[in-house]
């Protein structure tokens, strides 16, 4: 393992990037410091915005939105096609702002922004399929249809774990669905923000699109409470904690605006006695260890039968000593820093409830690189054996704490699945087709996601994406999620020249 990057080199590599995304550092500098969990050092710094500028935002964005909608959704895909082509050309700096203010390796970083071109794609095709039903009438000389129409400004709230992926999924949706989009980014990565959003603007500009399509709000949580209870908003989009989306979604619902909520997840595998170990290792440790952790969809909970789990614990445990652990931007590293010191916090906290509440940490916990960099959080992922589902391992910790729980009978280990407050993602490693089936069935698994024979997270853009119960109900990227971004209305035709009326109902004058 080589030196951490030292303040200088990053700044410099964010600074270089961002102007390659047509953003100046100096423009933009404020009194807000942005620091990269790389090192804990300070990478630059942004000028915050207050709940004033997000009614400007979004007065401006109502006013795109006139004209916006009566654009030809095939039209308006032109928009989307020119953005991901301009994110094709900036994958590595945007990818590299991504590494630099959230800590992602450079594969994952690359993969997040690989996802923002794959939905630009998807939106893409979709702004030919946005289709609407007809349905037989029964009156005679009538006809029945749907038409699916914008529904109006989109708000955003995004975290700081996929800083820009997520705001691209409703981005590229909304502005094929005819609607612009309001943007309140992480606080902690408003460089990859304003670096995304710039390419959004270029792309806006040469295609002659209403330039107030798109807009970006810096701020803390006064902006966010600003966008959710603005009735300009229509529909108000929010990827956070659980406790985040207990106060948006009450306040969106008060206004009766639309909200979308991705809340947290505690995603377990089952892993059976006819699985594949060396499959369901490498499964796990990706799912449980990549991204520190911080994934949504990252894995918490190993539900491993008693035949198996002394084994599969003992194959996690070896491969979790081998995980290369450093800087997120050297070649080789697996697992890069944990975002800042309160998530170091409140893993430690949760090992040690866990300890509390009977369990044994198998590997890792310990802190790495204290030294070289004492700002920086880097730590190694942990497993920690239980004897059930106590109270810690029924929360989500934003950190790399795997728990593993055994289990006798399928039927005992998909209620262990389900009885967790959150509904995210899930999986299955088996050989037992009937296995996988009965986890896939309507009394099966109760997540939004349910995978057989891969981990939990890493998910593809053409499902949609979201998950039940804490989780906060909300779909969005691919399959039928752009229907939250539209409204319907339903038609009846009146051809017949005469007026009967439905249900049989007589009413002449
Ligand atoms: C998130 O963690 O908020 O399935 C999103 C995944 C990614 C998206 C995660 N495609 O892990």
């Amino acid at each position: 393992m080589t030196a951490l990057p030292t303040a200088e080199d990053l700044s410099r590599s964010a600074r270089e990037a961002a102007a390659r995304c047509g953003v100046d550092l100096d423009a933009v500098a404020g009194d807000h410091p942005v620091t990269s969990p790389v090192n804990g050092a300070r990478l630059a710094s942004v000028r915050w915005q207050g709940a004033a500028d997000v009614q400007d935002a979004v007065t401006r964005a109502g006013q795109a939105f006139q004209a916006w909608r009566t654009v030809p959704a095939p039209v308006r895909g032109g928009l989307v096609r020119r953005f991901g082509e301009l994110l094709r050309e900036h994958k590595a700096d945007l990818g590299t702002l991504v590494s630099l203010e959230v800590g992602k390796i450079t594969s994952e970083a690359r993969g997040e922004v690989q996802e923002m071109i794959d939905i630009c794609e998807f939106a893409v095709g979709l702004s030919r399929q946005l289709y609407g039903k007809t349905i037989s009438s029964e009156r005679p000389g009538h006809r029945l249809m749907e038409t699916w129409h914008p529904l109006g400004v989109v708000g955003v709230i995004s975290a700081f774990n996929f800083p820009v992926a997520v705001w691209s999924w409703n981005t590229a949706i909304a502005l094929v669905c005819g609607d612009p989009v309001v943007w309140k980014p992480s606080e902690l990565a408003p460089l990859s923000a304003l670096a995304s959003a710039a390419l959004l603007d270029r792309a806006i500009t040469e295609t002659g699109a209403p330039a107030d399509l798109s807009q970006v709000v810096l701020g803390g949580a006064d902006v966010g409470e600003a966008l959710v209870d603005s009735p300009g908003v229509a529909l108000l989009s929010a990827t956070g904690s659980t406790r985040m989306g207990r106060a948006v979604g009450p306040r969106v619902a008060e206004r009766f605006g639309r909200s979308l909520l991705e809340l947290g997840g505690n995603n377990a595998a089952i892993v059976t006695p006819s699985a594949d170990l060396d499959l369901t290792t490498r499964g796990v440790v990706f799912a449980a260890a990549g991204t520190a952790g911080q994934r949504c969809t990252t894995m918490r909970r190993v539900i491993a039968h008693v035949d198996v789990v002394d084994e599969l614990t003992d194959r996690l445990a070896a491969a979790y000593r081998r995980l290369p652990i450093g800087s997120p931007t050297e070649e080789g590293t697996l697992v890069g820093p944990l975002v800042h010191d309160a998530s170091f916090k409140a893993m430690q906290d949760a090992l040690e409830a866990a300890r509390q509440q009977g369990g044994e940490v198998v590997v890792g916990g310990e802190r790495r690189l204290a030294d070289e960099a004492p700002d920086a959080y880097y730590v190694e992922p942990a497993i920690v054996r239980m004897p059930g589902q106590t109270d810690i391992v029924r929360q989500e910790t934003f950190a790399p704490i795997l728990y593993v729980l055994p289990y006798r009978t399928l039927e005992e280990a998909i209620a262990l699945n389900n009885d967790v407050p959150q509904g995210l993602s899930s999986s299955i490693f088996t050989s037992d087709q009937a296995e996988a089936e009965r986890f896939l069935a309507a009394d099966g698994s109760d997540c939004g996601i349910a995978n057989v024979n891969i981990g939990t997270s890493g998910a593809e853009i053409g499902g949609a994406f979201g998950g039940e119960k804490q989780t906060g109900g909300g779909r969005e990227s691919g399959s039928d999620a752009w229907r939250s971004y539209m409204r319907r209305a339903t038609n009846t035709i009146n051809y017949s020249g005469e007026l009967p009326l439905a249900q049989g109902v007589k009413f002449t004058v």
